[in-house]
């Protein structure tokens, strides 16, 4: 029996690929720190929301136009504070902020990095105790270190991510975070407060039998995709079914169970809504390194979602995430059209 087994920490991991590159800085390092110690004071406020007055709308309405919750801005302000305070990030953009937030310190104009990020997605399920999670997106800047943070360095395509990660906050409190050299999720361990390896070199399984979609705006997608949508409920043995239909409403929960075990996630346009509901620069170019750093695809139906160039901070895109063969199957409709 494997006793006192040695769980290696966020800390200690990513000190180790820092120590895989001899020139590294650390910076990136640092940052992950921080994001990781962010996302461990909102999981105390997460875990016990209906216990606290941060139940409920903050009163306020966001750049999205959406009713702000209170744990939206409080966790947007933790993330906003660690990265501000740390010595990794230059400036941040947020989906709670109408614009991007240069630090301009001359520490923060020293940093290599810009940061991206939605601090609570899922938030219309705060109040059911639906999980929830933090979506974050790093590029190395383009503008000139020593001065402050652009625009330019915001609006990078997702294939210039220098990493991109999630915290789930769920059953469990989990970081999965991807780099060029693979995805690797860590859970937190409250008896030590620190998150620690569970699940290393996450792989996306090439299939499943997973589909994730809003069947109440069915009737308002285009053909191809509720051609798909059809052929999933139409699976059987004889074809890799029966599928199965998960829909949290947290885009990281979906997209996270689909991650692990397989399966796709769809946020299409619709009729009344073509650009889709998600959000380019925090939500979907994060969320598609991710699966793709661990052998899935994601597109906004067209291309590929790491080649869009971003024009505007919070602009939208269609979003079809998930398994390798599955998203083939879903491109095979739109190319008979
Ligand atoms: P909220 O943060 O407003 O709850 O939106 C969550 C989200 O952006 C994403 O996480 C979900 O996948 C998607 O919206 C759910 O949207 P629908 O409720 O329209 O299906």
């Amino acid at each position: 029996m494997q006793i006192n087994r040695r769980v290696q920490t966020l800390d200690e991991f990513t000190i180790q690929q820092m120590r895989d590159f001899p020139q590294a800085t650390g910076e990136l390092a640092g940052l992950l720190r921080d994001i990781g110690l962010a996302a461990k004071r909102v999981n105390v406020e997460v875990n016990k929301a209906g216990l606290v007055d941060i139940l409920g709308d903050a009163g306020s309405i966001n750049v999205q136009g959406e009713e702000v919750k209170k744990l939206d801005v409080y966790a947007n302000n933790q993330f906003v504070g660690v990265l501000r305070h740390g010595i990794s990030c230059a400036g941040i953009g947020s989906e709670e902020l109408d614009d991007i937030v240069i630090f301009d310190d001359e520490v923060s104009n020293n940093s290599k990095y810009v940061c991206l990020f939605d601090p609570l997605d899922g938030s219309a399920n705060i109040d059911v105790n639906v999980s929830i999670g933090t979506i974050f997106s790093v590029y190395r800047r383009v503008s000139e270190l020593g001065k402050p943070a652009t625009q330019q360095d915001f609006l990078q395509p997702g294939n210039q991510q220098i990493a991109a990660g999630y915290i789930i906050y769920g059953s469990s409190t989990m970081l999965v975070y991807a780099t060029r050299r693979g995805v690797n999720g860590f859970t937190l361990d409250p008896s030590i407060g620190e998150f620690t390896m569970s699940h290393p070199n996450i792989v996306c399984p090439p299939s499943g039998k997973i589909y994730s979609v809003n069947h109440g705006h069915f009737f308002r997608y285009d053909e191809p995709v509720k051609q798909y949508i059809t052929a999933c409920q139409k699976k059987d043995k004889t074809n890799g079914g029966p599928y199965t239909q998960r829909y949290v409403a947290s885009m990281v929960a979906d997209v996270h169970r689909n991650l692990i075990k397989g399966g796709i996630f769809m946020y299409p346009g619709t009729t009344d809504k073509p650009k889709g509901k998600l959000r380019l620069l925090y939500e979907c170019n994060p969320m598609a390194f991710i699966v793709e750093k661990a052998g899935g695809l994601a597109t906004n139906g067209v291309e590929n979602i790491l080649d869009i160039v971003p024009t505007e901070l919070h602009q939208r895109t269609p979003m079809f995430i998930g398994s390798k063969l599955m998203m083939e199957e879903l491109e095979s409709y739109s190319a008979k059209k």
